[in-house]
């Protein structure tokens, strides 16, 4: 059989045999690590692997790099505050092609591939969606053969270790790099200072004209950290830079010079504290310091690295736009507008109107949100203290745009106010989100809904003023990692039907179309679909201790935890199917046997999302446990959900939960994942859900729920939730039997607190969706009872959500915003 993960195209330039992948991997071993096979332990193994795999990829990456400096075309320069990796041995192992010959090879050492690469610590150095997708994006621009680099931090420590305690969220480090990464190159050489604080001084140069420069208060090094980002089915390796803050060498200075050795290794802490732990925050921004300095670090650290390593000496930064495109994954490295102008007016003396133009042309800007308390503030007074330059550029930056504001819309002082880049109220702060559209080329959401809701009500007046400044460009995953690594088992099925060009071309999964109706491949195909629940059962009970059946129906639900994405909705349905069971309204035996599974982290800070986690995990102790139910409902909330748990799991899933309240959630992307596993959704209009939506179907797809223009007729009409609990018994009884302690040992205000929210406030109206949502899952029980009808609804699914590959996603942001080409290594 041929399998997709086989590869056997190789585009490393040195190909490998069994042989010399063996004795690399014992030179590895015993040379460079100093440890004898004999006594490795799993960890030396890994190491000794990764370290193998990374070899066959650096001949192509050195080339990528000297071809794309030698042909200077324009490049894709991606700044994220995260990337959300995953796992990156098995990744580099389908992109080498290098997967049966290291098996093999390890094989004959009488060692196992998968043991070994089990013991990968995933980077995640991401929270969730955002930082995701920028992984997939470079996954995707590597394959295409675009010049581009991702830049970010090299946090110390990734997106905390979720535990429960008492059904309670814990949270741990993680310290991901205590035994070392194999696949990261450190340049200290190539190292960038990076400065704080300080004042700004006004002089007049040798040309007799009147300049502003910064004195920097303090300063640190941003050390460059490479990674290599390989293309599937190409020889282009490109390069994921990720920055680490070191102490200058004037701390040292310091110790002999004030003689207090102390506050100088406190100095030295506080300045290498930048890149400590990724804020675990994915909403509520905070307002943080460190925050704040993290992005400017990253940011000015980036434009540094590209102008003097990228860019030919002596380059011209009036041209800078020709080169290089920006592109800001949501405001968290917006400081680099400012950065920008700095950098060509006062260190380069370019005119500011001149470095305005270019500035403008350089940035574009990718909202992910539409949560008014999600949109980055930063008060005056603290961006004036840390950046006083920065604040000055956004200043003049703000007079000029209200010059044009107010030039547009004469007499409208109003709509002046509101577009101010400097908010006036609770206090004054620097609206990012607004610095960002004004400073960029194009703007654009990351769906086709959200893009509109920017255009309409987010960014209105932005819209209005510079129409043709809005575009969208909808999310996509990479069809790399989310199925032919993920799911062999139906990543072979396809190529069986269809050939391996789906993986690079995700529309061809349509050939896939006329399989739904053939009987012998629905029936190949729920093999698959059992052998990942297998799979995934046993990883479950290795991994957590959780029990489950494999021949279930698999309903999950894996997000951050958020009041509107709405986990509560989940919770509310099956506490009613409890609750109908023991008021004897419903049969146990009639309830076809499902595991609702799911996966969420909470903010440390977000009391009402660990509150919710809390209420999950009592509802899991008695429902799993009540003798009623055995076999029929089970809930399993492993911890800790990551990466590589996603990677198991989506494969392993019939029903996935796309719930938000229509109007909130961006895009979504893990309801793309699901979709092209063959699972088959329950969603609101909301997100990329409208266009899964749309392409796959009616009759394949469980649509329910207030669409966003319903929300806002209701919203505006004044919700009450406590009618809708009034007014529906079964949605009383489930909120009732919660209240009475069932799930809390009998204490009546264990849960008071999200209750009482959710009768009095009920902001993401999770009871005006209740009915319309237990229908529709009364129509999954129907659907899922004819495993024929299902099947072909599943396979549809597959053929026809190709359109959610991130490489279309990457071919939509070349064509409508960023203008660059491939540059093919040869
Ligand atoms: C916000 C903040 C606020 C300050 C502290 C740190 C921090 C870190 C991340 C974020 C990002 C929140 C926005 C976000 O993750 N949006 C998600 O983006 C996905 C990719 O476009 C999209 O699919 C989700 O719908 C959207 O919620």
């Amino acid at each position: 059989m041929h399998t997709v993960t086989e590869n056997t195209q190789r585009f490393s330039s040195s190909p490998a045999t069994v042989e010399s992948f063996t004795s690399e991997f014992v030179r590895q071993l015993r040379y460079e690590q100093g440890v004898d096979l004999g006594f490795a332990s799993s960890d030396d193994l890994y190491q000794a692997l990764a370290r193998t795999v990374r070899r066959y990829m650096i001949d192509n990456w050195l080339d990528t790099l000297s071809t794309q400096t030698a042909k200077g075309a324009k490049a894709v320069a991606y700044l994220s505050a995260e990337y959300l990796m995953g796992p990156q041995l098995p990744n580099a192992l389908l992109a080498t092609g290098l997967a049966e010959v290291a098996r093999d090879s390890l094989a004959a050492l009488g060692l196992d591939l998968d043991e070994i690469g089990a013991t990968e610590v995933e980077p995640g150095l991401g929270n969730g969606g955002l930082g995701r997708l920028a992984a997939c994006f470079i996954d995707s621009l590597a394959t295409m053969d675009i010049p581009a680099v991702g830049y970010g931090i090299r946090y110390e420590y990734g997106i905390f270790r979720q535990t429960f305690v008492d059904g309670r969220q814990a949270e741990q480090p993680d310290p991901w790099l205590s035994k070392g990464s194999p696949w990261e190159f450190a340049h200290p050489d190539m190292a960038v200072e990076v400065g704080f604080h300080g004042h700004t001084e006004r002089y007049t140069d040798a040309a007799g004209v009147e300049r502003t420069r910064w004195v920097r208060g303090d300063c640190v090094l941003a050390v460059p950290y490479n990674y290599m980002v390989p293309g599937y089915g190409t020889k282009n390796v490109n390069t994921l830079r990720l920055w680490s803050a070191k102490a200058t060498n004037a701390f040292d200075l310091q110790i002999f010079n004030a003689g207090d050795y102390e506050a100088a290794v406190r100095a030295q802490t506080v300045a290498e504290n930048i890149s400590k732990v990724i804020y675990p925050e994915d909403s509520t921004p905070q307002g943080k310091e460190l925050r704040l300095k993290q992005q400017y670090f990253f940011v000015a650290a980036s434009l540094a690295d590209f102008i003097n390593q990228t860019l030919p000496q002596g380059f011209d930064l009036t041209k800078i736009h020709e080169r290089v495109t920006f592109q800001l994954n949501d405001t968290h490295p917006v400081i680099a507008i400012p950065e920008l102008m700095r950098i060509l007016v006062d260190e380069r003396g370019i005119d500011w109107a001149t470095a305005w133009d270019v500035t403008r042309k350089t940035f574009n800007y990718t909202c992910h949100t539409l949560l008014p308390e999600a949109l980055e503030v930063w008060s005056v007074e603290l961006l004036g203290r840390l950046l006083p330059r920065h604040l000055e550029i956004i200043f003049q930056i703000n007079e000029e745009f209200l010059a044009e504001v107010r030039k547009a819309y004469p007499g409208d002082e109003l709509r002046a106010r509101r577009m101010s880049i400097i908010q006036e109220q609770p206090e004054r702060a620097v609206r990012m989100a607004f610095l960002a559209s004004i400073g960029s080329s194009k703007i654009n959401g990351v769906a086709e809904l959200h893009s509109q809701l920017l255009r309409d009500k987010v960014l209105n007046d932005f819209s209005e003023l510079w129409p043709s400044k809005f575009t969208n460009v909808t999310n996509g995953v990479t069809p790399r990692r989310f199925l032919a690594l993920s799911n062999p088992g139906l990543a072979n099925l396809i190529t069986e039907a269809i050939g391996e060009g789906w993986v690079k071309d995700l529309e061809r999964l349509r050939e896939l179309e006329p399989f739904a109706e053939d009987a012998s491949f629905r029936s190949e195909f729920r093999a698959v679909k059992a052998a990942n629940k297998e799979r995934f059962v046993e990883l479950i009970a290795q991994r957590d201790g959780i029990e489950l059946p494999a021949d279930a129906m698999y309903d999950v639900m894996v997000k951050r935890l958020h009041e509107y994405k709405r986990q509560m909705l989940k919770l509310l349905h099956v506490v009613t199917l409890y609750d109908r069971v023991l008021r004897g309204e419903l049969r146990a035996s009639d309830i076809t046997p499902r595991v609702v599974t799911f996966g969420a982290k909470a903010a440390p800070g977000y009391k009402m999302a660990k509150e919710i986690i809390a209420l999950i995990n009592a509802v899991a102790k008695v429902v799993n446990h009540a003798p009623e139910l055995q076999g029929r409902l089970q809930i399993a909330f492993p911890a800790n959900y990551n990466v590589t748990l996603a990677e198991k799991l989506i494969p392993a899933a019939d029903l996935s939960e796309q719930i938000s309240l229509a109007g909130k959630e961006a895009s979504g992307t893990g309801n793309m994942k699901f979709a092209l596993n063959g699972a088959l959704t329950i969603g609101t209009l909301d997100g990329a859900n409208v266009e899964i939506y749309d392409l796959v179907g009616d009759e394949h797809f469980f649509l329910f729920g207030l669409t966003e223009p319903q929300v806002a007729d209701v919203v505006d009409a004044g919700y009450k939730p406590g009618a809708y609990y009034e007014g529906n018994r079964s949605l009383k009884g489930a909120i009732d039997l919660i209240a009475s302690g069932a799930f809390s040992n009998g204490d009546r205000n264990a849960f008071e607190f999200v209750l009482s929210d959710l009768l009095g406030k009920d902001r993401f109206l999770v009871l005006a969706d209740y009915q319309a949502y237990v229908d529709a899952q009364d129509k999954v029980e129907v659907a899922y009872a004819d495993q024929e009808a299902w099947s072909r609804s599943a396979i549809l699914n597959v053929a026809r959500t190709g359109f959610f590959s991130s490489d279309r996603s990457i071919q939509d942001y070349l064509d409508r915003i960023w203008h660059a080409k491939p540059q093919p290594v040869r």
